[in-house]
């Protein structure tokens, strides 16, 4: 086997296939990455995501036999949707981040590594892979920088020079001793807008997280969000980018080369209020395809509460005092006595006050007294 002309022609074929960067690392294990690892769960600044066995997410040879290299691939997404909403006719919207535009990025990456596993199993049938996206092993990131993809940015991304950090990852593992690409020098420098601009101080220190503050991670949780985030989550119903749209790198940067990551913008900036009365199916129905409806329907409605309030929106008090009434979730009901407090109004203050006699879960209750306190001093 020529392994070059055939990492050569992998490098062709993936550009065939819509793969917008390609690399390839050696199969050994990630040193640096299981120290860094130990100490962010010390620090308990993991998120509870991630592959909890870390000899694991650091030793390809413990995922496939006898490994040679890793194939790292990124593909690029659009930061700017083609079509708009109207405004503000018809009502307060939500914001899904980028990474949950379109297709759920899952799918597409799977389906572009599977391609790749294909075109090389014709020239080389004894082949072996292991391939993944974001729910393997492997840290994605870890092997995208050694591959040479990117540099690891201060705000945690990889970085490429073509598509700042606007790429999804990811890698397979295989039996074939692809040469080597060399890593890319950290280009961060001085900067650091991504620190300054996170809203609740996640990122501690460049290139450091405490995934516990990330509002990324808030938005996917199922429980309470801490109040002291509440406010600073905003309008996000999923995920965030501040700490990418603050990149100087990634200034300009909007790529359009796949379809089916166009975001449809009733869906990416959806209406606030008929969320919170969607049904299981129509949940499904609207947002199942996309990346940010992995965690369900109510972690989404939670926000969307979250968001009115910001927004003060007293067209949503029905809907709020709804859920605060017949919720069967503490989480929706203490959510909207926080929202109904928020937006206040005669109505909403009713409300709590009804609803403080009746409730009998302590969270809840907790939620009612806090909000009816801001208006009883
Ligand atoms: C858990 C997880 C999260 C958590 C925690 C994020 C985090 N930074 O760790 C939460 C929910 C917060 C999250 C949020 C997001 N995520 Co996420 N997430 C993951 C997941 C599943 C694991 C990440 C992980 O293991 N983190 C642990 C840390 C310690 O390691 P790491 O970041 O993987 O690796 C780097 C560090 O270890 C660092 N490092 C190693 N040693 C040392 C030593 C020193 C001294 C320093 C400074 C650094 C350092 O270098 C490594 C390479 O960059 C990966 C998929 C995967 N399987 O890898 C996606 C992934 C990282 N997420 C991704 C995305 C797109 C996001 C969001 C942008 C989504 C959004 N818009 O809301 C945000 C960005 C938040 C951020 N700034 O990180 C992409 C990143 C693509 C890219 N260009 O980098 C990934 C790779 C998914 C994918 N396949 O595309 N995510």
């Amino acid at each position: 086997m020529d392994v070059n002309k055939l990492k050569a022609e992998v490098i062709a074929f993936s550009k065939e296939i819509g793969i917008d960067k390609i690399g390839f690392t050696t199969a050994d294990p990630f040193t640096e990455l299981k120290g860094r690892l130990i100490r962010q769960q010390e620090l308990g600044y993991q998120s509870g995501f991630e592959e909890p066995d870390i000899e694991k997410r650091v030793t390809p040879s413990m995922l496939l036999e006898e490994p040679l290299s890793i194939i790292s691939i990124a593909l690029a997404y659009p930061v700017k949707m083609k079509q708009r909403v109207e405004g503000r006719k018809g009502g307060r919207r939500g914001f899904f981040s980028r990474a949950s535009w379109g297709l759920d990025y899952h799918h597409i990456l799977k389906d572009r590594l599977k391609k790749l596993e294909e075109f090389i199993l014709e020239k080389v049938p004894e082949a072996r892979f292991k391939s993944m996206v974001d729910t393997g092993e492997l840290s994605d990131r870890a092997v995208a920088e050694r591959a040479g993809i990117g540099w690891s940015g201060k705000n945690c991304a990889i970085i490429t020079p073509e598509f700042g950090s606007y790429v999804y990852l990811g890698e397979m593992i295989t039996n074939i001793p692809f040469e080597p690409d060399t890593p890319m020098e950290d280009q961060c420098g001085t900067c650091t807008a991504c620190l300054d601009a996170c809203p609740t101080g996640a990122l501690v220190q460049g290139g450091q997280i405490n995934a516990q503050s990330c509002i990324a991670y808030l938005t996917q949780t199922k429980g309470f969000i801490p109040e002291e985030f509440r406010e600073k989550i905003g309008n996000r119903v999923y995920g965030c980018d501040s700490c990418q749209t603050s990149c100087p790198v990634n200034k300009g940067k909007d790529f359009h080369f796949h379809e089916e990551m166009e975001a449809d913008p009733e869906i990416a900036k959806p209406l606030l209020r008929p969320i919170l009365k969607l049904s299981n199916r129509e949940f499904k129905n609207k947002f199942g395809h996309v990346a940010g409806s992995w965690r369900g329907k109510k972690p989404i409605q939670r926000n969307a509460m979250i968001a009115l309030a910001h927004f003060k929106d007293e067209t949503a008090i029905p809907e709020l005092i709804e859920a605060l009434e017949n919720e069967a979730s503490p989480v929706m009901k203490g959510t909207a006595a926080w929202a109904l407090g928020k937006i206040g109004g005669v109505q909403a203050i009713d409300a709590l006050k009804k609803a403080k006699e009746l409730e009998t879960h302590p969270d809840v209750q907790k939620e009612i007294e806090n909000s009816l306190s801001r208006y009883t001093s």
